[in-house]
């Protein structure tokens, strides 16, 4: 073999493991997609139904931002940052060669993959999005691509992501993985220029055009491959080098490497900021709109998953004690319910690999009244405009059934009014948790409830009750 092909093998190889100085331009892309001729984006309205059905049955799912950010947990030299946890190494500024401490110390002696998910399920969840890797670059599973992972740059040294993805799989849970395309640790993305958030020019997008190529797909075939996950979830897209170009590829990669997998809205650039939804303006792509700390103002024919923090940060930071009651997470997770939306509750677990109390306590409260009222949220579509009554009442119906349900975050009196339900006659009404057959009349286009107090205040609920009404119709 002669000298030059050894040489060229040899900046092939080095230059494949991830290091400050290793990113190489003169790398030929290493992507390769399988299944390359169909194009999945003209995906058809059945198989698109086909493949998001679960995804729009399940309603409910975790959240989880968990990473070397947990470490300093929101404090960086005695001082606290006040932004979200999970951004500390920006919003302080933190060297790439001193946030790599945390990384190499990050050492959750106390994760058990099982008492997550055990804890998911209490909640009446039916999927999990895991961060792989978050804007630090910092990968929770053994990746061949880059040494700056849970297996080579920590003490830990096991891989989190094939945990979690065997304890979701044995309990019958979605797994979903984050990834994050902006990456503020590898030279060819945002490395020299994350503190400026990046810069537009030539050299950048040319740079960031080799870590798309030869990093960032490599290691999403390996997620995909190894873990098998059943949503990839994006993040990160405002980057400028990031083109929409390249979105729309990310999109048909992803899905040549797995046709099933649902893939959010933000593998391309067609996020309208917080609100989350693409602007309409082209086709973008992406299966899911994004809301993010906000549920939609009203239905959507699109489909669409409010993700939002518990208190008020993603990745855990210690002095964060603004949590959000259990009743304002169920009233959140009913109300995207009745607008046809998902709702991604996230948690933040400690550098131990501990989930705070104050959100297992949380989760609990949501599965213990999810137990008796979750047919009113699982496998359920908006009515439309009348999704509401007032404030406080939510209205959906049971998907592909005439059965009706009116939730109410208000303890229901002697006589339950709604005023855009019209049952047929003979129809039964019923409060999830109580047996009784309701006594019920239709006058003036309103349909009055008769309530059994002695039986409501027996079933000891204290967020919402949810009137089922079965063959009912909406105005
Ligand atoms: O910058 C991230 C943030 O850290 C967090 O991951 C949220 C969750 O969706 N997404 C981005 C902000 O929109």
């Amino acid at each position: 073999m002669n000298r030059y092909l050894i040489i060229l093998l040899l900046i092939t190889f080095l230059s494949c493991k991830e290091s400050p100085k290793a990113a190489s331009h003169e790398q030929p892309s290493v992507a390769t997609s399988e299944n390359s001729n169909i194009d999945y984006l003209e995906e058809s309205e059945v198989d698109f139904d086909n493949r998001m059905e679960w995804w729009r049955e399940a309603r409910f799912g975790m959240f989880i931002h968990w990473g070397a950010y947990a470490v300093p947990a929101g404090i960086y030299k005695g001082k606290e940052t006040k932004n979200v946890g999970e951004w500390i190494m920006k919003t302080e500024s933190i060297p790439i060669s001193e946030y790599e401490k945390f990384a190499t110390s990050f050492n959750p002696v106390e994760f058990n993959a099982s008492q997550w998910v055990s804890a998911l399920k209490d909640a009446g969840m039916k999927y999990m999005v895991i961060t792989s890797k978050h804007h630090d670059g910092f990968g929770l599973w053994d990746s061949e691509i880059s040494d700056y992972d849970i297996m080579d740059a920590s003490v830990y040294k096991k891989d989190i992501l094939k945990a979690l993805s065997d304890a979701c799989k044995k309990e019958d849970i979605k797994f979903g993985l984050y990834y994050s395309t902006m990456d503020w640790h590898h030279p060819d993305a945002q490395a020299d220029t994350y503190a400026k958030g990046g810069t537009k020019d030539e050299n950048n997008e040319e740079r960031f055009n080799m870590y798309y190529e030869n990093y960032m797909k490599p290691q999403l075939k390996e997620l995909i491959t190894k873990y098998d996950p059943a949503i990839l979830w994006f993040d990160g897209e405002w980057t400028p080098e990031f083109t929409h170009e390249q979105g729309l590829d990310l999109y048909q990669y992803v899905r040549s490497l797995k046709p099933s997998i649902l893939i959010n809205n933000r593998v391309d650039k067609g996020r309208k900021g917080m609100q989350g939804m693409n602007d309409g303006k082209m086709k973008y792509a992406g299966d899911f709109g994004t809301p993010e700390q906000e549920i939609l103002d009203g239905t959507s024919t699109l489909d669409w998953e409010s993700c939002m923090t518990m208190n008020d940060t993603w990745g855990y930071k210690t002095n964060d004690h603004n949590w959000k009651t259990s009743e304002t997470l169920i009233f959140n997770l009913v109300d995207a319910a009745s607008k046809g939306g998902n709702y991604l509750l996230n948690v933040g677990p400690d550098a131990k690999g501990v989930i705070p109390e104050a959100s297992i306590k949380r989760l609990k409260d949501i599965g213990d009244w999810l137990d008796i009222n979750g047919e009113a949220v699982y496998n359920t579509e908006s009515v439309g405009e009348n999704y509401k009554q007032g404030d406080v009442i939510r209205i959906m119906k049971k998907k592909n059934a005439s059965t009706l349900y009116a939730t109410s975050f208000k303890k229901p009196e002697e006589t339950f009014t709604l005023d855009a339900i019209h049952p047929e006659d003979g129809s039964n009404i019923y409060i999830l948790g109580i047996k009784e057959n309701l006594d019920w009349s239709y006058k003036d286009e309103k349909l009055m409830i008769s309530v059994p107090l002695k039986a409501l205040n027996e079933l000891g609920e204290k967020y919402a009750w949810t009137f089922k009404i079965e063959n009912g119709k909406t105005k």
